[in-house]
């Protein structure tokens, strides 16, 4: 048992734009103040996070004279310095200014693309000079509400041109870089492209330099689309895609609710929680999320520190899952295999006759139950707290 306060090794990270979020939705306006970049920074550092991430945008604003934006980066850097919070990944805002409201990469306007591409790579060479190694791409806009106004095929191209031509922007500069592509079904397009991490996936292989991209997968997004998010992180982690992860929470059914880390849904972020920790994940464990509406920044204090401390209480749990005796003999007899098949591991033509050779006890094997509603119900306990 620990006290579950957080450490630089923990590697948690939140957005700018997370624990700054005033609280806007659809149906209402600010119910915070805003608060400069500077002191989110130290907000951060009072709650024990590690690192700040940040878009373009939530640090500059987008009509900022060159002589702001360096006055901007260097407070931003001092109060880096003066707290010790750490700036690993950088992003661009390609949703909010009108300019992006039919995408910016897919856009059918060459001007927005330009604009675009113009507008990641200034925020490339900032977030680098501020520590940037995972620079992510989500594309908030790039998608439709009615599909007569872009060919779906010229959209994945234009995508794919504007990460080859980063690629090698990145190259060219010699920056130790590499990308993160975030997939999200919906919200706030009708339908995104490239709406899931197993979508990503795919596409990164088609790029020219897949070697230097992977995936930001986030909780809610995968969860907006009635997924499992721990299998989309296991096949990121299988590819070594697994770059960057977006921590947050959101039921299925219901609108972009970037809850709390564990705020919802704890059966599946303690697997999720158990994956990352099994398989020694050492990236960033963002946050990307905000304080409920009713919240004041002393609600948002509590909300940043909820989300670290359940990541390490479902560290907790899962340590606990594997030292458990009961559960550990349950998954060794699951798990049984005396190397019998050992020979199908690669195909031989012998091991192919053999195989077409063997008698099976289809019934037998067939009426074997396998003890999962004990094994559930002993994780349930583990994560009740009864064991
Ligand atoms: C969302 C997304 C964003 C991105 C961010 C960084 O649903 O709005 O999750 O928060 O993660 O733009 O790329
Ligand atoms: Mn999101
Ligand atoms: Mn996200």
């Amino acid at each position: 048992m620990t006290d579950y306060a957080p450490r630089p090794e923990d590697r948690f990270t939140f957005g700018l734009w997370t624990v700054g979020n005033i609280g806007r939705d659809p149906f209402g306006g600010p119910v915070r103040d805003v608060i400069s970049p500077v002191d989110i920074v130290y907000l951060l550092a009072e709650v024990g996070a590690y690192g700040v991430n940040y878009h373009d945008n939530d640090l500059i604003p987008i009509d900022a004279t060159p002589d702001e934006e360096r006055q901007i980066i260097k407070d931003f850097k001092a109060a880096l310095n003066a707290t010790g919070i750490k700036m690993p990944m950088a992003t661009t805002n390609l949703f909010t200014d009108p300019i992006f409201k039919d995408g910016a990469f897919t856009s059918n306007d060459p001007h927005v693309r330009a604009y675009a591409y113009q507008k990641v790579l200034r925020t490339i060479d900032i977030g680098v000079d501020l520590g940037a190694k995972v620079f992510v791409f989500w594309g908030g806009r790039e998608g439709t509400e009615t599909d007569a106004s872009k060919n779906a095929a010229d959209a994945i191209k234009r995508y794919r041109d504007a990460i080859n031509f980063f690629s090698e922007y990145v190259i060219s500069q010699k920056y130790d870089l590499r990308l993160a592509l975030e997939a999200k079904p919906n919200e706030p397009r009708s339908d995104l492209y490239l709406p899931t991490t197993g979508a990503m996936l795919g596409f990164i292989a088609t790029l020219d330099h897949p070697e230097m991209v992977g995936v930001n997968p986030e909780v809610a997004h995968e969860h907006m689309a009635g997924l499992n998010f721990m299998h989309a992180i296991a096949q990121a982690w299988d590819a070594g895609k697994l770059f960057h992860i977006d921590l947050n929470d959101q039921l299925f059914g219901r609108y972009d609710q970037d809850f709390r880390f564990g705020a919802a849904m704890i059966k599946q972020n303690f697997f999720l929680v158990k994956f990352l920790e099994d398989v020694g994940y050492t990236g960033s464990r963002h946050f990307d999320a905000h304080a409920y509406r009713t919240e004041d920044y002393n609600g948002v204090k509590d909300f940043a520190r909820g989300c670290m401390r359940t990541y390490l209480i479902l560290k907790e749990k899962a340590q606990q899952f594997n030292a458990d005796p009961e559960i550990q003999a349950l998954l060794a007899d699951i798990n049984a295999d005396d190397g019998t098949f050992d020979y199908l591991k690669t195909f031989s033509a012998e091991g192919a006759a053999k195989l077409r050779a063997t008698d099976f006890d289809r019934v037998g094997i067939g009426k074997k139950g396998l003890s999962y509603e004990r094994l559930d119900q002993l994780t349930i306990e583990v994560l009740l707290g009864v064991r």
